[in-house]
């Protein structure tokens, strides 16, 4: 039991989530390294979601609502961390939700589309009858009417070689990752350096107050976004709460 006045207790329970998604054949057992990883980056930026994060966050759910086929990507993390908000996320903009995972094994497959469809989860790929070109991994493994085809794929909490192959298939890819420097954050077209624990929350509220534009708002949104400086302002607000912390 984490008492609620400790400190940390966010971080914990958050941390907790992961661990019960470990026992309950959800979240890889690697899953709980790249939660520290990330524990240690979100240190960096505060805790906080940035300036920098909010604009990627805009042009994730423009880019989202604007596109034909969009699909979001689950893996262990993902599944144990946020099932509810992706899920409200998956109808907000009409995006199917895809199990798609780096340590692949039917088993975890299977338990991640039970855990997702117990909390409502309805708009489901879950065909692994395609392939990704030059992805000779287990994750190169998707639905031909999910990820395979789609024109916009979120791809929170990603490892690197998949993201570039997306992109490589023509895609928009958006990653959400809180390392600036990762290959996934430096390869996607929208890289939102925050938490996924409050970046899905963030683009789901955008995507409800954008629901309503017009086209050529959404697209200006999208194109007016720059992913380089975007990540050089990420990378400037890490130094700029560094350069201000009380030591
Ligand atoms: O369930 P699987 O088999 O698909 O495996 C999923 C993991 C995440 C274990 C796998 O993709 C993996 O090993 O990923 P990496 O290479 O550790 O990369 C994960 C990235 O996500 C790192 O750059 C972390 O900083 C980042 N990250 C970790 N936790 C969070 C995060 N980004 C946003 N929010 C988090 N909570």
């Amino acid at each position: 039991m984490i008492p609620k006045n400790h400190p940390r207790y966010e971080s914990l329970m958050t941390r907790e989530l992961i661990v019960d998604g470990v026992e309950k054949g959800i979240t890889s057992i690697h899953g709980l390294i790249a939660q520290g990883r990330g524990e240690a980056f979100d240190y960096l930026l505060g805790e906080k979601t940035t300036e920098s994060a909010l604009n990627a966050e805009k042009a994730a759910a423009a880019a989202l609502l604007l596109a034909k086929k969009p699909v979001i990507s689950v893996n262990g993390n993902v599944a144990a961390l946020v099932p509810e908000d992706i899920i409200k996320l998956s109808g907000l903009v009409d995006a199917p939700l895809e199990v798609n995972l780096f340590h692949r094994t039917e088993e975890r497959v299977n338990n991640i589309l039970r855990h997702l469809r117990s909390l409502g989860a309805k708009n489901l790929c879950t065909k692994s009858d395609a392939q990704i070109p030059a992805l000779s991994h287990e994750r190169g493994k998707v639905d031909s009417d999910g990820i395979f085809s789609a024109d916009v794929v979120l791809v929170p909490l990603e490892d690197g070689d998949r993201c570039k192959a997306l992109v490589d298939m023509g895609k928009t890819v958006i990653a959400i990752d809180l390392n600036p420097l990762s290959r996934t954050a430096q390869c996607a077209s929208i890289t939102i350096v925050d938490n996924i624990t409050r970046a899905v929350p963030n683009i789901s509220g955008f995507a409800e107050e954008l629901k309503n534009s017009k086209k050529n708002a959404l697209l200006k949104l999208v194109d007016e976004f720059d992913n380089r400086k975007n990540l050089s302002d990420a990378v400037n607000e890490v130094l700029a709460h560094l350069a201000s912390y009380k030591y």
